[in-house]
């Protein structure tokens, strides 16, 4: 698994895949994988890094730090930071809910709140695909947990806005650069592969990590 980019300081760089290219066929293909992390992210990477080098003060910060609160950031390279730094951290998250095992159903804790929170894990699939194929042009889908409440929920971001006061356990890109090789315009048809690759592993992992730190 990679190192989580949210820790990154100036240089960012872009961590290899934590699976081949072609790892996910015949449900993501190889194309599509391998220009959307080498060209979409590897360019976030490279331009986040642009705009950062004549901040010296800035480069100290942490990824998380700098996306914090972009508010806060001089205004010359608050909308590249915040677009690049966005998606840097938010495709290193997606790349991280899928693996090549076969994907199953979510077990322990995880169950139990997602059955909780939407009846059941189907009912939770049908939601989150619903809100995935509704989610108006470019943007991201994310299952996240409270840190306050320890609460899971839906949430949805536009272009490269960022989870701020929650973990996000799952992660999905909605832009049409995932997607459209393969799937044209369907995108459902994008989701429902999706599935087929989760990483319901490192999601239960990641949801415990935070009860477990709520609860301490
Ligand atoms: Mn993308």
């Amino acid at each position: 698994m990679t190192a989580e980019v949210s820790r990154q300081t100036y240089p960012f760089s872009l961590p290899d895949l934590p699976y081949a290219y072609d790892a996910l066929e015949p449900h993501l293909d190889e194309k599509t994988l391998r220009v959307h992390h080498r060209e979409h992210h590897g360019t976030y990477v490279k331009k986040l890094n642009e705009a950062l080098a004549g901040e010296p003060s800035l480069q100290k910060l942490t990824l998380a730090e700098l996306l914090r609160d972009t508010a806060q950031l001089p205004e010359a390279v608050r909308t590249a930071v915040k677009n690049n730094g966005g998606g840097h951290l938010n495709h290193d998250l997606f790349w991280n809910s899928m693996s090549p095992a076969r994907a199953r159903a979510p077990r322990g804790p995880l169950a139990d709140a997602l059955a909780s929170a939407f009846g059941s894990f189907d009912a939770f699939r049908a939601k989150f695909g619903e809100i995935a194929g509704k989610h108006f042009a470019s943007g991201w889908i994310a299952l996240t947990q409270a840190h306050s409440t320890n609460e899971i929920a839906i949430v949805e971001l536009k272009d490269h806005e960022v989870v701020r006061d929650a973990r996000v356990l799952l992660m999905l890109d909605v832009w049409e650069h995932a997607y459209y090789v393969k799937f044209q315009n369907r995108r459902p048809e994008f989701v429902t592969a999706f599935w087929e690759v989760v990483n319901w592993a490192r999601t239960e992992e990641r949801f415990t990590r935070s009860v477990a730190a709520a609860t301490v």
